[in-house]
């Protein structure tokens, strides 16, 4: 339905004599079409079909299909990439102001994480990737993120002692799960079912929004909501595609990408208050009641990979946003 729109406006278009060629993006990102980044992701293009009156129309690349995360933004840096929905996993390694946002136990909440991006700092932060051949479009959302394992149940971190833990390619996550006592691994998204399915890594850690869209439950058999970090996704675009719009399209783009972000920031707020139930009926012990003090002191080393480079005063920044 929404394609044969989309030809009618376009060709409604072209009969006032002022089309140009319709033009197609395409919107990677890492989870089914069905999950929370599938949903922002289809935002994003109705959205631009919409506004554009059917001038810019588009399709998902889901599921890593075009790579992981790193390879995605990489994609974007040469071009062969329009959009991506990408959590800040493997950003760092392009643009390592951003590596704030992925220290543990910094974020309180959704409210304070929403706030504290949809502000001052989260635009400071969306013109430092603009400095680096990306463009930030706006600031969108994976979760808050728990730790699963097929080991044991994990309610301290003593729990987590030697076990083979998969974490994003992120220096800071790595050097917080080493502290802990883990043994970090880290790895492309795409890779990660098969190496817990495989033994290759006991666990992993991913918000619900992630262990459901993956059916994680199928390989893990634990879940701790330890919510040791907040995982922010961002909107990205090619500079190589955006840097020739007009400004009339750049509006749209930024338009579609504040559409996205909203859309999967209420998927995530539905899946929050129905996950732990989702994930019990798919048969995972979920462990809800976590202390978190002590993971916190053992993860704060982690915070010097970001504050030995650019200093404490971004940290303080978001700890006293109310
Ligand atoms: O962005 O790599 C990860 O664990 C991410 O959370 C996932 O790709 C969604």
């Amino acid at each position: 339905m929404k394609h044969l729109m989309t030809g009618l406006a376009a060709a409604a278009t072209l009969a006032a004599g002022t089309a140009t060629a319709q033009q197609s993006i395409v919107v990677g990102h890492s989870l089914s079409p069905q999950s929370h980044y599938g949903i922002g992701a289809q935002a994003f293009i109705d959205t631009l079909e919409e506004l554009s009156g059917g001038e810019w129309t588009g399709e998902q690349a889901p599921a890593g299909q075009l790579g992981g995360e790193r390879d995605m933004i990489e994609g974007l840096q040469i071009g062969s990439l329009d959009v991506v929905v990408t959590s800040t996993g493997p950003l760092g390694n392009f643009v390592p102001e951003v590596y704030v946002l992925d220290l543990p136990f910094l974020f309180r909440d959704y409210d304070h994480a929403r706030g504290v991006l949809d502000g001052e700092i989260g635009q400071e932060l969306l013109d430092r990737i603009g400095e680096n051949e990306l463009v930030g479009l706006a600031w969108t959302e994976n979760g808050f993120r728990h730790v699963t394992n097929s080991q044991r149940a994990v309610t301290t971190p003593e729990d987590l002692e030697g076990l083979k833990l998969r974490t994003m390619e992120n220096r800071v996550h790595m050097e917080a799960f080493s502290d802990l006592g883990a043994a970090p691994t880290p790895m492309a998204f795409p890779e990660l079912f098969t190496a817990l399915q495989q033994g290759v890594v006991d666990g992993q850690e991913n918000p619900i929004t992630v262990i459901s869209a993956s059916k994680f439950w199928e390989v893990q058999d634990h879940v701790s909501l330890t919510g040791h970090v907040y995982s922010p996704a961002v909107v990205l675009a090619s500079p190589i595609l955006f840097d020739g719009l007009s400004e009339e399209e750049k509006g749209w783009f930024q338009e579609a990408a504040d559409a996205s972000a909203a859309a999967t920031r209420a998927e995530v707020n539905r899946l929050e208050a129905e996950g732990v139930a989702l994930l019990r009926e798919n048969g995972m012990e979920v462990i809800t009641d976590i202390d978190k003090a002590p993971f916190a002191e053992k993860a704060e080393a982690s915070y010097a990979i970001y504050t030995d480079e650019y200093g404490t005063d971004m940290v303080d920044r978001i700890k006293a946003f109310e």
